[in-house]
């Protein structure tokens, strides 16, 4: 009996050894374990985490070509009558910005007369300022029983297609169900764009075949449109037709069928590309002999150094500015202000 216990007990002590040694061995093992280098391919796959800083470019940053033009007048000194030299950089910076003649010529006449007590930079923000008088609210609600119409016109290129998929996003931002009307029939492209969009934003859309008469998609959107209870449509349009048609006819074909119960147009924009500077006024001349235009979209200001051209047309055309797109992205377009505006050029 006592032996079997021993040889138990033994054998027990012989035991725990081992495991204590296994033990031993196993954090020695971990301890010793050479440091494996982080794969690059991780490290590099982190995402940086987002700051509180809000990296939003600024209005001064996206009107950067233009604000660089008024340098010159931003950095003359001196207050009171201005010397000729200074009213010759004046009139230079202000041609180059495509601010337009009349205007400029506005401008120094008035900096002739009444100097610059305060500095040049303030008194020419404070006449440019007064070029804009324009109502610039947007209309988003029709009479009682119809449906709202937004149709967008102007020349191939300008961003029409774009600026509608950006207003389809605030509307939808807004709680407002939208239904996009494929309007430019004159390519099958056409129509897929404002697909994408459509998609991207969580817009409805409607569309047809290349070649499709326009308004019958635009009368098919406000049906759909009214079937649904759709808040508003807005509706694409081509920039160019074949030869033998001509574009401005057409439009007033489609704004005619927008216009017809259920549906009635309560804003035609007038898209025109800030790029082009002074070709976007005789582009735009053209375009209100034909259609009745309720405000202008003044696309690409962020590529130019022709801001100015907001000024020209304001005053030129009597139509406000209601809204500018200034990047390609959903976000980059902003109601126009023109205090901002004017501010982004001439601030210090
Ligand atoms: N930088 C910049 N690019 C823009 C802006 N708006 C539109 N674009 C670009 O301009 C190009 C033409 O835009 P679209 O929206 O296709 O122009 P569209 O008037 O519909 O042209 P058509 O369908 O050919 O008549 C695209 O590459 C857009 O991304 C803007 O505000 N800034
Ligand atoms: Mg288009």
């Amino acid at each position: 009996m006592n032996i079997a216990l021993i040889v138990v007990a033994v054998l027990l002590v012989l035991g725990a050894g081992v495991v204590v040694r296994r033990r031993r061995r196993r954090s020695l093992a971990i301890a010793s374990a050479p440091r494996v280098a982080m794969p690059t391919l991780l490290v590099n796959e982190i995402t940086p985490r987002p700051t509180l800083l809000d990296d939003t470019p600024t209005l001064h940053q996206r009107l950067g070509s233009s604000r660089g033009v008024f340098e010159r007048v931003r950095s003359l000194g001196g207050s009171g009558a201005l010397s000729d030299g200074q009213l010759d950089v004046v009139e230079e910076v202000l041609l180059r910005s495509d601010v337009g003649l009349s205007t400029t010529t506005r401008v120094l006449d008035q900096l002739r007369v009444e100097g610059a007590p305060d500095g040049v930079a303030p008194a020419v923000r404070r006449l440019l300022l007064a070029s804009f008088a324009g109502d610039r609210s947007v209309r988003s609600a029709a009479s009682v029983g119809f449906v709202p119409v937004w149709l967008f016109v102007g020349v191939n290129g300008v961003g029409k297609t774009t600026t509608i998929g950006k207003l389809a996003r605030r509307q939808v931002d807004e709680g407002r169900s939208v239904v996009l009307a494929a309007g430019d029939t004159f390519r099958a492209a056409a129509a897929d764009q404002l697909e994408e969009w459509a998609t991207r934003t969580g817009a409805d859309i409607v569309r047809a075949a290349e070649g499709a008469d326009p308004g019958s998609v635009v009368h098919d959107a406000l049906g759909r449109a009214a079937a649904r209870g759709a808040d508003i449509v807005l509706a694409d349009t081509a920039g160019r037709r074949s030869n033998n048609t001509n574009l401005l006819d057409e439009l007033s074909k489609v704004r005619r069928v927008a216009d017809r119960a259920p549906g009635q147009v309560v804003e035609t924009f007038l898209v025109l590309d800030a790029t082009t500077g002074q070709n976007a006024l005789s582009q735009a001349r053209e375009f209100l002999a034909a259609a009745t235009v309720t405000g202008i979209v003044l696309t690409k200001l962020d590529g130019t150094a022709r801001g100015g051209i907001v000024v020209a047309i304001e005053r030129e055309l009597a139509i406000p500015v209601k809204f500018i797109g200034v990047g390609e992205g959903v976000d980059d377009l902003l109601a126009f202000d023109p205090v901002a505006f004017v501010d982004s050029l001439l601030d210090a």
